[in-house]
């Protein structure tokens, strides 16, 4: 296929939410590509929320490419818990970056979603034509909505100002990185520590939120770099793409995964009184499969790997 972007590895890159799982891989994979010029700022360098400094930050950098990896991001619980940061907080984000990146002339930017922005009750697999076809989830409908808005931004901008913005929405991700508080954290990170700690005290069992017959779909970070570093050469369109692996498991089957792999002996507890979220939320990855992409870190081993690394 017709590269349509060749990105020069001398080309200044900003990578916004660096230190995050998301971006950090991002940059792990540029790098590894031979990528040198990054520009990077913390949270506390660089307030993303601040319009000012936003505008400062673009004036005085001129990064050449950008992407979008900064959000305030968290499970199920914080998404339902802390409502007004997840609107408020993504929507300044992303409308300072996205509008600073047209201002000074950014090349090419990516803008980073989430799965959650397809209707709760959405046929599967998700695909991308199912945005805005029905009611979101309601514990992350705040999230889903800055993130949707995020997608439209950046098609308003390409229509009507021609910017290369991209908008690309990958499923749960996990990998390096990840945050594993237990009242925070997404699934995965919250299962791999609260089995750990099970075994190290040796509790008789471990508690999982919900009915655990809630399908997700899980991508490994590395995973879901690669497919941004080839998307961001080869994919100019409105609209997002879904980034995935086009299989899930149950919230149960992950629990005895993990507990297998953790060497866990005791019992599994559901928590029914904690919210399940949406029944299934399966990727349709065909759009970028066809485009010649795919996830190559099978689930079992992808979790042994981050379990080795963390713990
Ligand atoms: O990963 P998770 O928080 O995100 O939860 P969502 C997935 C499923 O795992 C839910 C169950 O059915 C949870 O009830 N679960 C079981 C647990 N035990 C635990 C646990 O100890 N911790 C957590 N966190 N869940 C988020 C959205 O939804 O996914 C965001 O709220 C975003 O907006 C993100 O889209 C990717 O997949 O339900």
């Amino acid at each position: 296929m017709e590269t349509l972007i060749n990105m020069q590895t001398n080309e200044k890159i900003y990578i916004a939410g660096h230190r995050g799982m998301v971006g950090s891989a991002i940059k792990r994979r540029l790098e590894k590509a031979g990528f040198t010029n990054f520009v990077t700022r913390t949270s506390s360098e660089l307030d993303l929320r601040n319009q000012a400094a936003v505008e400062a930050f673009f004036a005085a950098e001129k990064p050449e490419y950008v992407f979008l990896a900064a959000a305030k991001v968290g499970g199920i619980v914080a998404n339902n818990t802390y409502r007004a940061e997840f609107i408020y907080d993504n929507l300044m984000i992303q409308n300072n970056v996205i509008h600073q990146a047209y201002v000074h002339g950014v090349k090419k930017l990516m803008f980073l979603g989430s799965s959650c922005i397809y209707p709760k009750l959405a046929p599967q697999p998700l695909k991308e034509e199912y945005l805005l076809t029905g009611l979101l989830e309601p514990t992350n409908e705040p999230y889903a909505i800055a993130k949707i808005a995020g997608i439209k931004l950046c098609d308003a901008y390409r229509s009507q100002y021609g910017a290369d913005f991209i908008s690309v929405m990958p499923t749960n991700l996990y990998g390096p990185n990840d945050n594993y508080d237990l009242q925070n954290s997404h699934v995965l990170p919250a299962l791999l520590r609260k089995f750990h700690d099970a075994k190290e005290k040796g509790d008789p069992a471990v508690t999982i939120w919900g009915t655990g017959t809630p399908l997700r779909e899980f991508l490994h970070a590395d995973d879901m770099a690669d497919a941004c570093y080839f998307l961001m050469q080869q994919y100019s369109e409105p609209g997002p793409i879904n980034i995935g692996v086009g299989k899930d498991i149950s919230i149960a089957d992950l629990a005895a995964m993990i507990r297998k792999i953790v060497g866990y002996e005791g019992e599994l507890q559901f928590d029914t009184t904690k919210p399940d979220g949406t029944p299934r939320k399966l990727m349709d990855v065909s759009k970028l499969t066809g485009l010649g992409w795919k996830a190559s870190i099978h689930l079992e081993e992808g979790i042994r790997s981050v379990y080795k690394e963390k713990f």
